[in-house]
């Protein structure tokens, strides 16, 4: 694809004049930025419309990926890189007098997703159109995303996102393809001519579903894939006597009640609220996504839906859209009279559902008061889905009640979401080898008992075109210049570069490139943080959402030993340390936003003290998000992967480090486990209880007994009511210390096991220092590290769905 840069630059002069009445020079950089993308859309506009057509009239089978979120984070200049014409584009702008990096900054991020696995939806988009492979995304449209996190004296504050303030920069609205949702009403029964019985809903409240479409082109191919997120509305408006009547409130609560479902994201990753909003927002997606694919199948396939299977693969991005399973149950059986076995057949065949979780308090269960009434059909068809399982469990197991009501999907009061997902689906994934072999030995292990064949592993993969090509430009072009180009479309290819690993010269330009990023990073910390760092001390970063799992309290108490050695003993020698963080906590979730608060009071008291500050540093980033992570994965020396063993599903931010040749500092936890295996443990610092070992110390762990035996490790501890750190009053990290100790919430005392693992990280980072000390060591290990990322391509990921899930090929246009 080209640019042609005079009708590029009439058009945009043209753009500014019309939607904004403006002059090139009058226009801010949003407006800029608003032309730009348009001008980029209208440049995709005919690969876009012509993929779906040829998509259609090939009656290719569709792959449709269901997911309450999508993190797609900026999308202009990862539109234009993917479309080839990124300088292009550039160039023009430069024309104008304008610079690329600025209109890309003017561009918000569209955060409709909390952590990994709304990351994990972004980038399997990005593999999916790149690979050709026929397929969709489907999702809420929420009008605030993810909170603006800012940092108030040292506390997280949570602002709404106001991602469209500038307006949708990409994505085309579709009224004409709006969809009826039904909420609520009674179920009636008719019996037909044929002597059945037909269901239908009646008095029910209707939300009217219209969608958004946002274009994802594939890198070097004519192949736009398309995201369609829902928006509610109201299908009357406003209430037009109440008005007159002066009732305004109530004149609008109708319309406001509809538009609420799509108003703001749930900010939980890892945790459930089980709120009737969050399964309005669910039900609303998933049964307007549903009808739209079905509205596309019947004009191909008509009414066999025998063929259904055939023509759609539908992927469940966990169990937040497994509504969709008894939503297709009632579209086959209520609308389109198939007898009950045929649709279930047609839905097993058809659904596939992945798990990205151990934790228990993330998985879904809805109390039958909150599901019933809203959803009176759909629960109907839920409990004769259930009714049948437990029929068929009889049969299997006949007499073990203790397996029977350990598998009911209805019991004590609530749905499981989980269950109904492995019953109604063919394929059960988990996402990294580690958490799959879990599941099937402890969390799902009656489920793998009684379907063995249904699961499998997919681990996860990132796309290198956002986290390495658009991220990185600098080490893209040192990769591309010793091998080539190809790693951008088959990551495999960058096993090439291990050839370079002890090359002199390649291992010179490696570390002045990460010296470079380092400088880029830190002149974005002097000016938001106000904080000056060493870019020749080791850049430790640890970013990703706050969880006690993920334990960002194992490296703010190694900060609080560094510091406090340093204090003792000046003369002390440690390799200076920049120590990183992002993080977001849930709003609700106190306990993560004391620790945010503990990090940045680590912050104040290690940065402004003279004896330790040249030392070591600590920056907590505020706000983090992909367009900032972007900014830092290339900046950094250690990835900080320190999740109690067992309980990090995958983690992909380990993989997106990798390839920008950080080295792992990690528990044998999630894709850490792969990491190692493919990189070993010279070129990797592994550390601390295994998965296994986390399990037998459950029941015996003592922490207490632990620090009666490490006085250096209890005054860690103490420093938590320490004035010098505790300086509003010194309980205020009391329940930091209370669940390390004592538990808290019903849990045992240090539940993610902090305090055990902490002497082996200590060990880890000591290694890690001396490693850090001997340059072209690093640099090799950094090289090998690259070099041996192929495999965490979301490509790959995208194929094994492809081949093995879906059973779908690449169809590009020709
Ligand atoms: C993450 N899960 C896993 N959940 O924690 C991570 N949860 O290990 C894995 O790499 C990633 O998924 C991709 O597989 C999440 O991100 C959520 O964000 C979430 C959101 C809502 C409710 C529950």
């Amino acid at each position: 694809m080209t640019i042609n840069e005079e009708e590029w630059l009439r058009d945009i002069e043209k753009r500014v004049s019309v939607d904004f009445f403006k002059t090139l020079s009058e226009a801010s950089l949003e407006e800029l930025h608003y032309v730009f993308s348009r001008e980029a859309l209208g440049l995709l506009k005919n690969n876009w419309t012509n993929t779906m057509h040829h998509w259609n009239k090939q009656k290719a089978k569709m792959a449709y990926y269901f997911s309450a979120e999508f993190l797609m984070g900026r999308w202009l200049s990862n539109a234009l890189i993917n479309m080839g014409v990124y300088e292009e584009a550039g160039e023009a702008a430069q024309k104008l007098g304008i610079n690329m990096n600025a209109l890309e900054e003017a561009e918000a991020d569209a955060g409709l997703g909390n952590g990994g696995l709304g990351r994990l939806a972004a980038c399997f988009l990005d593999s999916l159109a790149t690979g050709d492979y026929p397929s969709m995304g489907y999702g809420i449209r929420y009008r605030y995303g993810m909170f603006e996190q800012k940092i108030v004296n040292g506390y997280q504050v949570e602002k709404p996102d106001n991602w469209l303030e500038h307006g949708d920069v990409a994505s085309i609205h579709r009224p004409d393809e709006a969809v009826e949702v039904k909420f609520w009403g009674r179920v009636a029964i008719e019996k037909g001519k044929d002597n059945h019985n037909y269901f239908h809903l009646y008095d029910y409240e209707s939300v009217i579903a219209v969608p958004y479409d946002l274009p994802v082109p594939g890198y070097n191919t004519k192949t736009v894939v398309t995201l369609r997120l829902w928006e509610a509305v109201s299908p009357d408006g406003f209430d037009l006597d109440l008005f007159q009547a002066g009732e305004y409130s109530r004149a609008v609560a109708k319309e406001i009640q509809a538009e609420n479902i799509s108003r703001v994201l749930y900010p939980n990753d890892n945790t459930v609220g089980g709120k009737q909003l969050r399964l309005r927002q669910q039900y609303f997606f998933v049964s307007a996504g549903m009808t739209d694919l079905i509205r596309r199948f019947k004009k191909q396939w008509g009414k066999d839906f025998s063929k259904l299977p055939d023509a759609v693969a539908i992927q469940l991005n966990d169990t937040h859209p497994v509504v969709a399973i008894p939503e297709l149950m009632r579209i086959l059986v209520d609308e389109e009279h198939l007898n009950w076995d045929s649709a279930w057949q047609i839905c097993i065949r058809t659904f596939a559902y992945t798990n990205h979780t151990l934790l228990a308090e993330a998985l879904e269960k809805w109390p039958i008061n909150i599901f019933a009434p809203l959803l009176p059909r759909i629960y109907q068809i839920i409990e004769e889905i259930n009714r049948r399982f437990l029929h068929y469990l009889h049969q299997i197991f006949p007499g073990d009640w203790q397996r029977h009501k350990e598998m009911e999907i209805i019991s004590d009061g609530v749905i499981k979401m989980a269950w109904l997902a492995i019953v109604g689906s063919h394929s059960i994934n988990g996402v990294a080898e580690l958490h799959t072999n879990l599941l099937k030995t402890q969390e799902l292990r009656l489920w793998y008992e009684l379907f063995p064949d249904k699961f499998n592993n997919k681990t996860n993969g990132v796309t290198q075109r956002r986290w390495l090509l658009k991220a990185n430009p600098a080490l893209s072009e040192f990769i591309t210049k010793r091998i080539g180009d190809a790693w951008i479309k088959d990551l495999n290819e960058i096993s090439k570069l291990e050839a370079y690993a002890e090359d002199p010269t390649a291992q010179r330009e490696f570390l002045a490139i990460k010296a470079k990023d380092k400088q880029i990073l830190a002149e974005y910390i002097a000016r938001h943080n106000n904080i000056k760092i060493n870019t020749s001390s080791i850049f430790d970063v640890q970013i990703k959402r706050l969880h006690e799992y993920k334990r960002q309290l194992l490296n703010a108490l190694h900060i609080i030993y560094l510091y406090q050695r340093l204090k003792a003993d000046p003369n002390y020698s440690i390799v200076p340390r920049t120590f990183i963080f992002g993080a977001k906590a849930a709003s609700g979730y106190h306990q993560a936003k004391l620790i945010i608060r503990l990090i940045n009071a680590i912050a104040d008291v290690v940065n402004n003290d003279p004896v330790v500050s040249n030392k070591i540093k600590v920056v907590f980033m505020e706000n983090y998000r992909v367009s900032l992570a972007e900014k830092i994965f290339p900046a950094a020396d250690v990835s900080e992967q320190i999740s109690t063993a067992g309980y990090e599903a995958s983690g992909t931010g380990n993989m997106k480090f990798m390839m920008n040749g950080a080295i792992t500092l990690g528990t044998l936890d999630g894709a850490n486990v792969e990491i190692l295996e493919l990189v070993g443990h010279e070129n990797a610092f592994i550390f601390g209880l295994t998965a296994e070992e986390v399990n037998q110390h459950k029941m015996s762990y003592n922490p207490q007994q632990l620090l009666a035996h490490d006085a250096e490790l209890s005054a860690v501890v103490e420093a938590l009511h320490d004035p010098i750190f505790a300086t509003e009053n010194i309980h205020m990290f009391e329940p930091i210390y209370q669940s390390l100790l004592f538990g808290v919430d019903g849990n045992p005392p240090d539940k993610y096991m902090v305090l055990k693992d902490f002497r082996p990280y200590l060990s880890a980072n000591k290694k890690l220092e001396q490693a850090y000390l001997d340059e072209k060591k690093w640099a090799k290990m950094a090289l090998i590290n690259i070099a041996r990322s192929g495999k965490f391509s979301s490509d790959r990921t995208i194929k094994q769905y492809a081949d093995e899930i879906w059973h779908i090929k690449p169809n590009p246009q020709k």
